[in-house]
């Protein structure tokens, strides 16, 4: 990393235009326009992340799923389904975890010792009325928010948000962000979440098409947009943070089932089946038998100016 400035221009917006070409197998870092970027707004868009195939695949198993769940569609009940775990949930969706022309964002951001801690796959179709107020921003984190005690706190995560069905207009259930608020640790909102209270003045709805993923740290203040539209959304996100943070998802039954065969090495240490379980390995002191350093290795991309890359 050297550039940490950025022309005024190249700050207009968070959405990116680029991305890894065909015949790249997306080990690259993240550039350094890009590190600026998400330093200052807290979130990039990378659009077109899958192709129109993936996107087909992944949105097939999400709503196998849904479906699975008792879940049925229509305008006229909410019938959303919020599942955590996601890959163990619906195994389908291990290819998203790493997918090359994301996953990038994250050890740049994180580093090699990493894995992911929470994870969520939701279905949300069109709401048939008008919801009761509920005040839904946050940060990610949970206790994170309370325990750390500085000002601002620690990044400690960050999420892909994998768009799996249109959300190009506002109001289809978007991700709703306030850009640049990653490094405030408040913000001003009702006594409590039922208290009708007027949304943040610089909320933004990112749109989105199919196969478009947000990155976002996990300190961005964020919400759902309602679904008033008659397309479902459907989407997956993964949150990563390094392996000294306990996960939440529920991944210990993950190496009994067949499908762990098909993971790759990467796949399994971001799914928590790296090492001997009893967090000695999550420690971080052997990084050669932690495949995403490995990877990172062999291609000579351990970038000693960023602190979670040096071994
Ligand atoms: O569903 C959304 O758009 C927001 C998801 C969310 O709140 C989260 O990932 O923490």
């Amino acid at each position: 990393m050297t550039d940490t400035t950025l022309p005024a221009t190249a700050l207009a917006g968070s959405i990116l235009t680029t991305r890894p070409g065909p015949a790249s197998d997306g080990w690259t870092a993240m550039t350094d326009v890009e590190r600026v970027r998400f330093e200052h707004d807290g979130y990039l868009v990378i659009p077109g992340a899958l192709t129109s195939e993936e996107v087909a695949a992944a949105r097939t198993a999400v709503l196998r799923l849904w479906h699975a769940d008792g879940h049925r569609g229509g305008p006229h009940g909410d019938t959303a389904m919020h599942r955590l775990s996601a890959v163990s949930a619906c195994p389908e969706l291990a290819l998203l975890i790493d997918h090359p022309t994301v996953f990038r964002y994250v050890w740049s951001l994180l580093g090699w010792n990493v894995h992911i801690y929470h994870s969520h796959v939701d279905v949300h179709p069109q709401l048939p009325q008008p919801q009761p107020d509920w005040w839904h921003w946050h940060q990610d984190g949970g206790r994170q928010n309370r325990e750390l005690e500085t000002t601002p706190r620690p990044r400690m995560s960050v999420k892909l948000a994998y768009w799996l069905s249109d959300v190009s207009y506002p109001d289809r259930g978007n991700l709703t962000v306030i850009p640049g608020s990653h490094r405030t640790n408040w913000l001003p909102g009702p006594p409590s979440r039922g208290v009708p209270w007027p949304q943040p003045a610089r909320a933004l709805q990112i749109t989105a098409n199919p196969g478009d993923v947000v990155v976002f740290d996990r300190r961005l203040w964020h919400a759902r947009s309602d679904n008033h539209s008659p397309h479902t959304r459907i989407a997956a996100f993964f949150g990563y943070t390094y392996r000294w943070v306990t996960g939440r998802d529920h991944v210990a039954d993950l190496p009994n089932r067949p499908e762990w065969a098909t993971f790759t090495p990467v796949q399994r240490q971001l799914l928590g089946g790296i090492g001997t379980g009893d967090g000695d390995h999550a420690w971080g002191h052997d990084p050669a038998t932690t495949p995403l350093y490995a990877e990172l290795a062999n291609r000579n991309l351990l970038d000693s100016s960023i602190p979670a890359l040096i071994p």
